[in-house]
């Protein structure tokens, strides 16, 4: 078999197979990666999210019985929401971000590979493969690298001219010896508006990111989140798009081609107050299919909490109350008190008060004095009060 051949037939048959870009590359052991992600768990940058086998996460060998090469995928996906909903006082909305709009990414990308693997199977008796999108061992974005997907962006993302950084990537070890493709040499010259623009400055460097600083990490964690990072939150519901949106390289790039991926405007950009006490059932209605469920609905609840306080949105009062009194979980009534302290007012004092002493979790009882703190320090015009303490 020509395999130089084949891979060209391969690269046809791609947009067909549903993929937007296709690479090869060898599946040497990843040696400069290694030491890069080692430093950066020294560092305490990981997320915790990633695999922790560091040999795993950088030689293919340990997954594949005599890997030959790795073929990497990009699927594209929209940028842009068309009519969407409204967010005005009275009715405030949150944000998904757009890795999240449509159905799953992983379901979509393991389709994707699956008609890859049918069409290898088709073609090459005896092809072995093992495919990955995402929860697999590999760093998705070095194997993507090494395959001329795009590069390294400054933002940390895979950026490719033509499809910008808009793009779910996946990989399929295989037994094939592709020749592999060429890194793409372009790269983010001198601009640094991702790194300016980050609201939290988690990206430490060009290409470094403290994943503890991360809005995308935050909105993606279940406990209470500091003072500082709730008011940076904004009104992200789930993961942050802001060093991606303010990319030269992304503009005017808005995929719409990928039907599954298609946004549900007033899912992905939904109203606040009603998430509050959205049920297990409707959660599940609503968002099981898509990439922002998979830490269930608490932290959801608990940003569209925060995102109603830092609108300061006082029709939201009665309900944030609501949420204080009577929601089982500590993190919720912890964070409303916060909210309600963003929000203020006689009726949020009250309220606070009369919860505190009936208060039993700790970690809230601590909200919600800092919550009453603040709010006396604002009525006898004093402004020093004690910020909410980070997260340890
Ligand atoms: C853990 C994780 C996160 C964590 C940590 C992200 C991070 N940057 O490390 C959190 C929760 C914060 C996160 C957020 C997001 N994620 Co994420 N995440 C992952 C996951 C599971 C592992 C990433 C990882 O190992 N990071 C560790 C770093 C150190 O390694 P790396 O980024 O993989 O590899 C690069 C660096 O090591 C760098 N590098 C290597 N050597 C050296 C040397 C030097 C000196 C430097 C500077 C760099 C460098 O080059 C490698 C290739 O780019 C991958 C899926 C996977 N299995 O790979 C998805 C993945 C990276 N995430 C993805 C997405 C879409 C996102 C978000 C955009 C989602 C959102 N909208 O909120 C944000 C973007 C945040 C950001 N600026 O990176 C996509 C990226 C697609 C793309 N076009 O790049 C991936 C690939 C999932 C997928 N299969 O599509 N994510
Ligand atoms: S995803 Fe948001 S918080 Fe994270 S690095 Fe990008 S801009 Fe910063
Ligand atoms: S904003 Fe500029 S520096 Fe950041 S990824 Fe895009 S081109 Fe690179």
């Amino acid at each position: 078999m020509e395999w130089a051949k084949l891979k060209e037939d391969i690269r046809e048959a791609a947009p067909i197979l549903g993929i937007d870009k296709i690479g090869f590359a060898s599946a040497d052991p990843f040696t400069e990666l290694k030491t890069r992600l080692i430093r950066h768990r020294e560092l305490g940058r990981e997320s915790g999210f990633e695999e922790p086998d560091l040999d795993k996460r950088t030689n293919p060998a340990l997954l594949f019985e005599n890997p030959q090469s790795i073929i990497a995928i990009a699927v594209a996906y929209p940028a842009k929401l068309h009519n969407p909903p409204k967010s005005e006082p009275g009715a405030r909305r949150g944000i998904l971000s757009r890795s999240a709009w449509g159905e799953d990414y992983h379901k979509v990308l393991r389709d994707r590979l699956a008609r890859l693997e049918a069409w290898l199977k088709e073609h090459v008796p005896g092809v072995r493969v093992e495919s990955m999108v995402d929860t697999g061992a590999l760093s998705d974005r070095a194997v993507a690298e090494r395959a001329g997907i795009g590069w390294s962006a400054k933002n940390c993302s895979i950026l490719s001219e033509d499809l910008g950084s808009w793009i779910y990537l996946g990989e399929m070890i295989t037994n094939i010896p592709f020749p592999p493709d060429t890194p793409v040499t372009e790269g983010c010259g001198e601009c640094t508006k991702c790194i300016d623009a980050c609201p939290t400055d988690a990206l430490v460097g060009p290409g470094q990111l403290d994943s503890q600083k991360c809005i995308s990490f935050v909105t993606q964690t279940k406990g209470f989140v500091s003072d500082e990072l709730m008011r940076k939150i904004g009104n992200r519901l789930y993961g942050c798009d802001t060093c991606q949106t303010v990319c030269p390289v992304n503009r005017g790039k808005n995929w719409t081609h990928q039907p599954e991926l298609q946004p549900d405007p007033e899912l992905v950009k939904p109203l606040l107050v009603p998430l509050l006490t959205i049920g297990n059932r409707e959660f599940k209605e609503r968002y099981a299919s898509s990439s922002s469920a998979w830490r269930g609905k608490k932290p959801i609840q608990r940003n569209a909490v925060i995102g109603l306080g830092n609108f300061k949105e006082k029709s939201a009062v009665p309900d944030l109350i609501g949420v204080m009194k009577e929601d089982t979980r500590p993190v919720l009534r912890g964070t409303a008190a916060w909210a309600l302290s963003r929000i203020g007012g006689e009726e949020a004092l009250d309220a606070l008060r009369e919860v505190l002493q009936s208060e039993s979790d700790e970690e809230a009882r601590v909200y919600m004095e800092r919550a009453i703190a603040s709010l006396e320090a604002v009525q006898i015009g004093t402004d020093d009060a004690p910020s909410i303490p980070r997260e340890s």
